[in-house]
Order: C-alpha cells, then sequence, then structure tokens
C-alpha cells in the first residue's frame, strides 16, 4: 500500500524538524494541533447532507466520509502519537479509558506500556487489522495494555465493578462502562464507525443494536444508552482537536458526529 501524500509530508516535516533540532536550533518536536476548520469550510464539506434527516442523511454522510485515505496498521502508531497528544505535553499522548499522560516512546504490548484500542471491537465484525475499519483513526485510541484487554471485546452499557487501575471505568461480564468524561467519545465513535462502513470495500455493515454479547456479529450495543452518553458528554476541545488532525493530515475525512453531535437523534 502506498503511504498517502499527506503522511509522505508529515514525515518529511518531522525529518525537517529533527535535523533543526540536531543543528541546536532548538525546534520543539512536537506535531501542533492543526487549526480548526473555519464554520464555513466545515459546512461545503456537509454540503450534501444539508436539510437531510433520518436514513437519507445517514447515507449522505455516508458517500461524504468514505472519501478518505486510508493507513496500514504499523502507521497506526504514529498516528495515534499525534492525535491523542496531551494538550499540556507533547512527550505524551492521552489514554482513553484511563485519562492518564503517558509517555509516547512508551508504546507496545508490556505490562505499563500503551497501545492502540479499537473502541469498535474488530471481533465484532471480524474485520482484523488489515487497512479499513481496522486501521480507522477515527476509533483508534491509546489505552494501557492491561485495562485494553479488560474491555477486551465487550458491548458499552452502564454498570459493573470498578475498572482496577481506570479509576471512573465500570465493568461486568458482558459490558464496558468508560469513564465520564471519554462516555460520548465512545459513542461518536461507534456511530461513526456504523455510517462508514455499510458492507462495501469487502467489509462488513456495522450497525448499534440494543444488545450486549453481541460476540463476532458486525454489531455493538448498547444504542439508547449510546445516544444518552452522547447526549451527556458533549464534544470537547480534545475531541475536535483529534477530529481536525485526522481530516487535515491522515485520513482527509471528518467524524460528522464530533462536527454535528445533533445528528447523533436526527439518525438514530
Ligand atoms: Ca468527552
Ligand atoms: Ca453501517
Amino acid at each position: 500500500m502506498s503511504m498517502p501524500s499527506a503522511f509522505r509530508r508529515t514525515a518529511r516535516a518531522r525529518r525537517a524538524v529533527t535535523l533543526a533540532v540536531a543543528a541546536g536550533l532548538g525546534v520543539v518536536a512536537a506535531s501542533p494541533a492543526p487549526a480548526r476548520e473555519p464554520a464555513a469550510a466545515v459546512d461545503t464539506y456537509y454540503a450534501a447532507a444539508r436539510g437531510k434527516t433520518g436514513p437519507a442523511l445517514k447515507a449522505a454522510l455516508h458517500t461524504i466520509i468514505s472519501a478518505q485515505d486510508r493507513l496500514g496498521y504499523p502507521q497506526v502508531w504514529e498516528a495515534l502519537k499525534a492525535t491523542d497528544q496531551d494538550p499540556s505535553d507533547p512527550g505524551s499522548v492521552i489514554e482513553l479509558y484511563t485519562g492518564r499522560s503517558i509517555a509516547k516512546s512508551r508504546s507496545g504490548g508490556g505490562s505499563g506500556e500503551w497501545n492502540r484500542e479499537h473502541v469498535w471491537a474488530k471481533s465484532h465484525g471480524d474485520f482484523g487489522t488489515a487497512t479499513g475499519p481496522g486501521t480507522d483513526l477515527h476509533h483508534l485510541r491509546p489505552e494501557d495494555v492491561g485495562v485494553n484487554a479488560v474491555r477486551g471485546n465487550k458491548d458499552f452499557d452502564n454498570g459493573g465493578s470498578p475498572v482496577p487501575g481506570a479509576s471512573g471505568n465500570r465493568t461486568d461480564s458482558d459490558s464496558f462502562e468508560p469513564r465520564d468524561a471519554v462516555k460520548g467519545d465512545v459513542a461518536r465513535m461507534i456511530l461513526y464507525m456504523a455510517v462508514r462502513y455499510d458492507g462495501g470495500d469487502g467489509f462488513p455493515d456495522l450497525e448499534p443494536n440494543e444488545r450486549v454479547n453481541n460476540g463476532s456479529t458486525p454489531a455493538i450495543g448498547r444504542l439508547s444508552v449510546l445516544k444518552q452518553w452522547s447526549l451527556q458528554d458533549p464534544p470537547d476541545a480534545f475531541e475536535q482537536r483529534r477530529n481536525e488532525t485526522i481530516y487535515t493530515t491522515y485520513q482527509h475525512n471528518r467524524n460528522p458526529f464530533v462536527d454535528h453531535p445533533e445528528w447523533v437523534g436526527a439518525i438514530w
């Protein structure tokens, strides 16, 4: 697979920064947060969805957001270091469920390291880590290796016992409840996946439903809970910045529910 051109540009920019640092110029090797797209530019992006609701809105958004570049799975490591960078520490990322800031360099598979959490569990539809839904940055987040394993492939619902090492998160045998600050993030990531993946590209049609224990079917629940979470935790600056970074630097598509959270209720 060839690298998206924007990815190559980013790599060149990073090399240039590295050289500048080596030359003693003191340039900070942080990827700066891109400026937010002006509202008018975002309006233009969604022009084909204007005035629509229900299935027509969902179909229009599917077409709009399906125009994108795709990353290979190894490239996801570097991308997450930009999309989820700690706003107060350019050397670290914020883990989704723990909320902890951890050094970018501590990525891996060992205890206490961070790895790549698939918020839409990749076993739900069994799409793996081939380029496609399994590498889509809009639902991939850094997470502590141990907490990622506790979430596993569980559906989302309220309730359960506290998750050790991840304050505010709860889990039981068949579901996971993220901490309050990211409940809406989780909902909007799941609903993005449902709109983006509709059975094309050789991948399954992903859809939310009211169940837990969805297993390997291409579904994640529970929809009514996700809708509630999206209302109670609206998009904040961190979530908007990562949407912007994915759009400008990596995939060139947006999560419509971060830009227009009211579209959750307009579709579901
Ligand atoms: Ca949030
Ligand atoms: Ca779908």
